[in-house]
């Protein structure tokens, strides 16, 4: 038990309380009582509440889990609470997410959307590691910040709450995403409330959380704390620190053995020399994740590449990785390969795409990556408008956990053109300002795979990047075919182009071998995040080398802190 007695978590089960589970049992604590009535939150001593997906989602589930006046009554009587993410959002009155819907009204002001054209342009949702600022160094004990101004926390969100006079006393820290200031940290007594995820924001996260835990609460709401104003937020220097996020991926299949083993395919083909030879293994997935999540790995994506060719949950193994990787790595983790429908085979029922996604959820993954289905559904969504016969697994998924939880994972293959107007079926053009074709062509267009680069489509990867964004995306993590394993850095022109399609975050991936990739890809194409899997397996670059040249260039970026 933690001091000062019991435990207890509000799940209402539409995301991943398994990080914060796993979190706090690396914490050493694994006694944690879940509410299943108000008579629970009554009880509890400390109540953590990790909200995700919907503002909405979040406010019906609680009305139906009959819990919102035992939730308000708790909070009004001052005893230790710690909401994270839309858990802290609902503390407030409303949200631009869902203007019908009340929150809970026990902090003052309005949750509003991020505006992606503001401020030169930016991503949205804001996703990644950013600072906290916290408006003075409180004098009794606090969760945040004891490690050091140069702590990050790792943020996803599309809304926030703003600091208004009526709010300020509740303000325990501050962040800014470019142009725009936000509420990034509650405080007020015993009531705390992170727009971040401490479960997923590494040792500075889990301090955070050992924080809470071991928190003796105060007798009086302003004991010892002096009242925030908004004058003394308007004196704060609230910088802009999200950092640029540096993503090891890791493909895993079976390998002829039998064994699930990290691979790297040379432009997606994973055996050595032709089919005859073995393929490649380049290590174990839990341990060479862990590595990477402790040599300062923002993010972790498990990539289970043949999962096309049968239901994935039929691959057991891979949950068992992310059962295992979760319990050790503590920042958000990817999977992809094969989330679609599966249809009833004669040994096995039919799933969902939704089914699919939610096993992997609740094995402790954060986000699932789609590859050839989201083509699929771009195809019909381009045929049928908005209104497809049902809805696709990109609306269903977003729609359950939330649009950070969809990547859209694109296989691109380049096809050079002489002149713009030789594509075809009047396919967008890139004019090429990094490279030339075998024959010094100067355009190119893009074109959608699925299968692992084995099938493709009349679909330009424009057009699936601005349906899937449409349908509710939260990412796009952009592999490119020709540059995959090249180690000659990413395909600039393609990353370029899909910047200046949609404004959701984008991940650059295929070909880094260098650190200079990496700036490259901020530098020249804007992009969000950089992801590479063959420097890093091959030890031929560090995470931290990437991210020490990364700063150097002159961006934010996290280091590492054990
Ligand atoms: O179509 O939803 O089942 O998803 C399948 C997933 O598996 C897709 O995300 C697809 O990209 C991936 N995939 C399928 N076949 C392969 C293969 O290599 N034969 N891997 C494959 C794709 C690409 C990147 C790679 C980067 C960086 N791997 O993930 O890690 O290109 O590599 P590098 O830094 O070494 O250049 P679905």
């Amino acid at each position: 038990t933690v001091p000062g007695g019991r435990l207890t978590i509000l799940d209402y089960g539409a995301g991943n309380v398994r990080s914060l589970t796993n979190a706090l049992a690396h914490l050493g604590y694994t006694d944690i009582k879940m509410v299943a009535s108000p008579e629970d939150i009554h009880q509890a001593d400390k109540l953590i509440f990790p909200g995700v997906g919907q503002f909405s989602l979040a406010i019906s589930r609680l009305r139906s889990m009959g819990v919102i006046d035992a939730l308000k009554a708790y909070v009004q009587a001052n005893r230790p609470f710690l909401g994270i993410c839309v858990g802290h959002q609902v503390l407030f009155e409303s949200s631009d997410e869902a203007p019908e819907t009340p929150g809970l009204g026990l902090v003052p002001g309005h949750v509003t959307r991020f505006d992606a054209t503001s401020g030169g342009g930016k991503s949205v949702p804001h996703m990644g590691w950013n600072a906290v600022h916290v408006p003075h160094a409180p004098a009794v004990p606090d969760l945040i910040n004891t490690r050091g101004a140069a702590s990050r926390y790792y943020f996803v969100h599309s809304y926030a709450a703003r600091a208004t006079a009526q709010n300020a006393a509740w303000v325990g820290g501050m962040a800014r995403y470019e142009d725009e200031i936000f509420i990034a940290y509650v405080r007020h007594g015993n009531v705390f409330g992170t727009q971040f995820h401490p479960e997923k924001s590494g040792p500075d996260g889990l301090q955070l959380l050992a924080q809470f835990l071991a928190y003796q609460p105060v007798p009086e709401l302003d004991a010892g704390l002096p009242a925030v104003t908004l004058a003394d937020i308007d004196r704060m220097a609230i910088e802009h620190r999200l950092g640029k996020r540096i993503l090891a991926c890791l493909d895993v299949r079976e390998n002829d053995a039998g064994d699930l083993v990290v691979t790297k395919g040379d432009q997606y083909q994973v055996r050595a020399a032709g089919d005859r030879a073995d393929v490649r293994n380049l290590g174990k997935p839990v341990q060479l994740a862990q590595e990477y999540y402790r040599s300062g790995a923002d993010e972790i994506v498990f990539l289970n590449i043949t999962a096309f060719r049968h239901c994935p949950l039929r691959d057991l193994p891979m949950l068992a990785v992310l059962e295992e990787a979760s319990k050790h790595i503590f920042v958000p983790l990817t999977v992809g390969g094969g989330i679609k429908d599966v249809a009833a085979t004669a040994e096995q029922t039919g799933m969902t795409a939704l089914e699919v996604a939610g096993a992997y959820f609740r094995a402790g993954c954060d986000k699932v990556a789609i590859g050839s289905d989201a083509v699929d559904a771009a195809m019909r969504y381009l045929q049928h408008g908005k209104n497809p016969a049902a809805p696709t697994a990109i609306e269903q998924i977003a729609g359950a956990y939330g649009v950070q939880a969809v990547v859209i994972s694109v296989d691109a293959k380049r096809h050079f053109l002489a002149a713009a107007d030789a594509v075809p079926n009047g396919h967008a053009v890139v004019a090429l300002q990094h490279t030339r074709g075998p024959n010094g062509e100067a355009f190119a267009w893009y074109q959608c795979s699925v299968k692992g680069g084995r099938e493709f489509r009349d679909l330009d990867v424009q057009q699936l990047l601005v349906a899937c964004q449409a349908l509710g995306a939260g990412e796009i993590m952009l592999n490119c075919i020709d540059h995959d394993g090249q180690n000659a850095g990413y395909d600039l022109d393609l990353l370029r182009a899909a910047r200046q399609s949609v404004s959701i975050p984008i991940i650059a991936s295929s070909g880094a071998g260098a650190p200079q990739h990496f700036i490259d890809a901020f530098q020249k194409s804007q992009s969000d995040a950089a992801l590479a899997a063959g420097i890093f397996h091959r030890k031929e670059v560090s995470i931290n080398d990437v991210k020490a040249a990364v700063q150097q260039a002159g961006y934010e970026t996290r280091i590492f802190r054990p």
